[in-house]
């Protein structure tokens, strides 16, 4: 995982202090690529322990056409909260503390904090309990899932696009046609966040099935490290479903940017040395059915996890 290594240090170098929605900052570049061989093992790095089980967790729930958090929620996946619990706190129905800017005012204030990790916590609580709450506030809005699998037509029918990019890469597998899109302009304004991995796209050459990603924002620390081993596994995925090996992830990005308070974070871990890559096995089941235990990860071995926080 030298090229995530980099990454980080193209950006140290570079990059250019900027201000950003969150009220962080960054330090950032506009352009970048990386390109993974995923046939010389699995891109998860080592450099520090990144929960794999989160990121099939997570992608399976993409692949499921889901946009609901309370099913990650129940699998103790909690990447997505922060942006669920944005719209409840902000609702008519929302009657407790006034949890305006909560991202920002956390990492300032300690006493806000306790209050705030108390009401996500009950927030939480009862979105894996209440179905009918979790129906109306665990919900992201139309995000990849929606896009992926479901996304609507004018005539009101919809598009598969996962179905249909299979099919594609199967039967016409030298088209340069395999595209998959999150990015739907006319429903961005009704996401929780507007996807940052936005589109891909496919290609198949000498038996080998590669991908590239257009990743429009990039949290270098936090998010990328998520992001290359959720596309590695999309391709392995969608490899074995159209009985192909496994070429190349490549991954470019549009605002590839580090957080003002991942620095101290970045500088532990490019002090590490990185170790061998893991591989991954996945069983005989369709893409569409696999559970998050199905997918084993072999031979992982990991500096120890670097606490950071997220901007929201
Ligand atoms: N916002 C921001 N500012 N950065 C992101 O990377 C991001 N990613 C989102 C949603 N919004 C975002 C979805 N993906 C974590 C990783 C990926 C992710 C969301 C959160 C994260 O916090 N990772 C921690 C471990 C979390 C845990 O163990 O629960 C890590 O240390 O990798
Ligand atoms: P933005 O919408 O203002 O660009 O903020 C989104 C932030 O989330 C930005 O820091 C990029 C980060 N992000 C990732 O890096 N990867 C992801 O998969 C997601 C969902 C977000």
């Amino acid at each position: 995982m030298k090229q995530y290594h980099e990454l980080c240090e193209y950006i140290l170098k570079n990059g250019a202090n900027r201000q950003d929605r969150t009220g962080v900052g960054t330090i950032g570049v506009f352009g970048y690529q990386m390109r993974f061989d995923l046939s010389m093992g699995f891109p998860l790095l080592t450099t520090k322990k990144t929960p794999f089980r989160l990121i099939v967790s997570e992608l399976l729930w993409f692949l499921k056409g889901d946009t609901n958090i309370q099913t990650l929620v129940r699998e103790n996946n909690n990447i997505w909260n922060e942006w669920a619990f944005d719209n409840w706190v902000n609702s008519n129905d929302y009657t407790g503390p006034n949890m305006e800017n909560f991202g920002i005012r956390a990492t300032k204030d300690e006493e806000f904090r306790k209050l705030y990790e108390e009401e996500m916590e009950t927030f939480i609580t009862r979105i894996k309990s209440d179905n009918d709450f979790a129906k109306k506030y665990g919900e992201l809005g139309p995000v990849y899932g929606r896009q992926w699998r479901d996304w609507k037509r004018q005539d009101g029918e919809s598009i598969d696009q996962i179905a249909q990019v299979i099919h594609s890469i199967k039967h016409h597998p030298h088209s340069r046609r395999h595209i998959v899109t999150a990015w739907n302009p006319a429903e961005v304004e009704h996401m929780a966040l507007p996807p940052c991995h936005s589109f891909m796209q496919f290609y198949v050459q000498d038996q080998k099935l590669s991908c590239q990603l257009y990743q429009r924002s990039a949290d270098v620390f936090l998010g990328v490290p998520f992001n290359i081993a959720s596309y590695a596994l999309l391709v392995h995925l969608i490899a074995k479903e159209t009985n192909l090996e496994v070429g190349e992830f490549v991954h470019t990005f549009g605002d590839a940017h580090i957080y003002l308070n991942h620095l101290p974070q970045v500088e532990i871990l490019l002090s590490r040395t990185p170790k061998s890559l893991p591989t991954i096995e996945i069983p005989e089941k369709s893409i569409f059915t696999l559970e998050t235990s199905d997918i084993l990860l072999k031979g992982y071995e990991s500096h120890p996890r670097i606490q950071a926080e997220i901007a929201v």
